[in-house]
């Protein structure tokens, strides 16, 4: 039977694969281990897809859940010091949970900045 995707996933504003790495859960720093992610950005939140979007799509239907980050006073910042590679921001959210993203391709990673950032910035900020 049909399953209905709750409205965020219908106001998908950007997706694609980023390199990501978690540096710390509930402020407590973890182990730094990069991987591909497909990552799916909407109003309120960021989904992070350790698989493909086929595995993901279909394990929609599996009800397999991806890692969810909430946008609600998150804050968005370019970073050089947390990895020697280039084209890396952090993402902190109000929970103590840190992300970081990368992308060798300049204007991928500079899109996904913007794209982030106004979606944060659109939040209420109470
Ligand atoms: C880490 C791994 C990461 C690297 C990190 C290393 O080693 O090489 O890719 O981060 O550097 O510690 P391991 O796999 O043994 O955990 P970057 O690629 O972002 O530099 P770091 O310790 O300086 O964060």
């Amino acid at each position: 039977k049909d399953v209905i995707p709750p409205l965020e996933q219908l106001m998908v504003e950007k997706e694609g694969y980023l390199q990501k790495a978690k540096i710390a859960d509930g402020g407590k720093k973890l182990r730094k281990n990069w991987s591909t992610s497909w990552i799916v950005l909407s109003s309120r939140k960021i989904e992070f897809y350790k698989e493909s979007k086929q595995q993901a799509l279909s394990n929609v239907k599996t009800g397999h859940k991806p890692e969810s980050v909430d946008l609600y006073g998150a804050h968005i910042e370019w970073t050089t010091e947390k990895s020697s590679r280039k084209n890396v921001f952090q993402i902190t959210t109000v929970s103590g949970n840190e992300f970081l993203l990368q992308s060798d391709i300049d204007f991928i990673i500079l899109d996904w900045f913007h794209a982030i950032k106004n979606a944060i910035d659109r939040l209420p900020k109470d």
